[in-house]
């Protein structure tokens, strides 16, 4: 997708401002796929082995870019940077590169949550890309968001309770490899189990914006 086109841009970006997130398709090459495959999925197998994950998620790695120069480039300048300031209309900064596995017939999914909280309550707060490196879907656990939850505050707990996720108003993110999606840190989301044979593999990047007047909390995710 040629994300620089100026009336594409207005789209996604009046998307993300009214539902708090926005899919993007097609957002990474296939080339650009496999070296981000290539490059995470490797690490993260080797981090399992040595028990490197995020508490009790035995398929979150965080901080990727700590241990691989590539991805410590993708967090610093990697194509999506411009393309996150330009929707957020200023800067931000990389804070973490983690991978979201779900293996096929996990069970275990991550509840609702938000990725940080800002002091001030019309804060923009962080910002995650989370691009998938297999097709995602319902069925293999892709990621489910309630729009517009990000104009509202929210505990910064996990699971946030009392979230309706049967509720029509939910949007699934089914995407295919090379799509994204990018949330607010505000917006409340969670995935499900892995019900299929097919494995759910992603990996996000997630970064703060110096310009809000803000405290970041960030999540146990990130
Ligand atoms: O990939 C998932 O299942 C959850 C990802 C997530 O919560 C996030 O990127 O903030």
């Amino acid at each position: 997708m040629n994300v620089g086109s100026e009336h594409k841009l207005c789209v996604l970006k009046a998307e993300y401002d009214r539902d708090g997130f926005v899919v993007v398709r097609g957002f990474l090459s296939d080339a650009e796929v496999r070296e981000l495959r290539g490059r995470a999925l490797p690490l993260a197998d080797r981090m399992t082995s040595e028990d490197h994950s995020a508490g009790k998620y035995k398929n979150v790695m965080k901080s990727l870019h700590h241990y691989d120069s590539y991805l410590d480039a993708q967090l610093k300048r990697g194509k999506h940077v411009q393309f996150l300031e330009q929707l957020l209309g200023g800067e931000v900064e990389g804070l973490s590169v983690a991978w979201f596995g779900r293996p096929e017939g996990d069970p275990q999914g991550i509840g609702p949550h938000i990725d940080a909280v800002g002091r001030d309550g019309d804060s923009k707060g962080g910002v995650t890309i989370w691009f998938a490196l297999d097709p995602v879907n319902i069925k293999n656990g892709c990621l489910q968001y309630l729009p517009g939850s990000h104009r509202q505050d929210y505990a910064n707990v996990m699971p946030i309770p009392n979230i309706d996720q049967e509720s029509t108003d939910v949007i699934a993110a089914e995407l295919e490899p090379g799509d994204a999606v990018v949330h607010s840190a505000r917006t409340v989301h969670w995935s499900g189990g892995n019900h299929s044979d097919e494995p759910r593999d992603a990996v996000s990047f997630f970064y703060t914006c110096p310009g809000d007047s803000v405290v970041h909390q960030a999540s146990g995710f990130h």
